[in-house]
């Protein structure tokens, strides 16, 4: 979901239809089972942040608020974040999950090379039921903190893969960046959703 300057959407958050600044933004957090995903969110909202359990659908969304400023502008962005009630195989109410969103964070674990080579079957579940095609996405390598030298999937990989994306995926439409995070530390945390919205701005050409 994503809207501008409109009031009648239902919401989460106070309003804010006036300001011209103002948008809503749906993020999906995908990856296999246990890569992190629920622990990345948490991270990120911290405490006291909302969420919602949609139960019937075995997925939730929780909300928070940042802002940006570009160029002198101020940029008032509100993130709906998706995430799975632990139930990374979902067919039925994948299009659900997916619809609408602006963008997808894709987690692997550093340490568990099948979860990057899965990578590319979440990407294609997002392109298919997006409903816009090719959204902005970031990829997170989470767990970083379990990563001695020379284990888990290696970095070269990783920049193939991403160098892949921006070639044939994004097309230059927004950059696709590639960050190791670790919820367990915080780190990357605020950085990778920072850098989302960002993209997720200029794919817009709000900035
Ligand atoms: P998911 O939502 O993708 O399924 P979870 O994954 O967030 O539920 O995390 C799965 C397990 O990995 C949890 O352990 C969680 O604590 C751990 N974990 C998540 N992120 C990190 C991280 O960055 N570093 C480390 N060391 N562990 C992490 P448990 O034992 O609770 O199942
Ligand atoms: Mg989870």
């Amino acid at each position: 979901m994503f809207w501008k300057k409109k009031s009648s959407e239902p919401t989460t958050q106070k309003s804010k239809k006036d300001d011209p600044s103002a948008y809503f933004i749906k993020l999906v957090l995908m990856g296999d089972g246990a890569v992190g995903k629920t622990s990345l969110r948490r991270n990120y909202l911290g405490v006291g942040f909302t969420e919602e359990h949609i139960l019937t659908i075995g997925a939730d969304f929780a909300a928070k608020s940042v802002k940006y400023e570009f160029n002198g502008k101020k940029y008032d962005v509100t993130f709906q974040i998706w995430d799975l009630a632990g139930q990374e195989t979902f067919n039925s109410v994948r299009s659900m999950y997916y619809k609408g969103c602006f963008g997808g964070i894709l987690v692997f674990d550093r340490t568990r090379p099948s979860s990057f080579q899965n990578l590319k079957h979440w990407l294609e579940e997002l392109s298919k039921h997006s409903s816009r095609g090719h959204v902005p996405l970031i990829i997170l390598g989470n767990k970083a903190d379990l990563v001695e030298d020379g284990t888990g999937v290696p970095a070269e990989e990783i920049e193939d893969f991403i160098s892949n994306l921006n070639k044939s995926y994004s097309k230059g439409k927004f950059e696709v960046h590639y960050l190791d995070t670790s919820a367990k530390t915080g780190l990357n945390v605020k950085e990778a959703f920072d850098l989302l919205g960002e993209q997720v701005l200029h794919w817009l050409k709000a900035i």
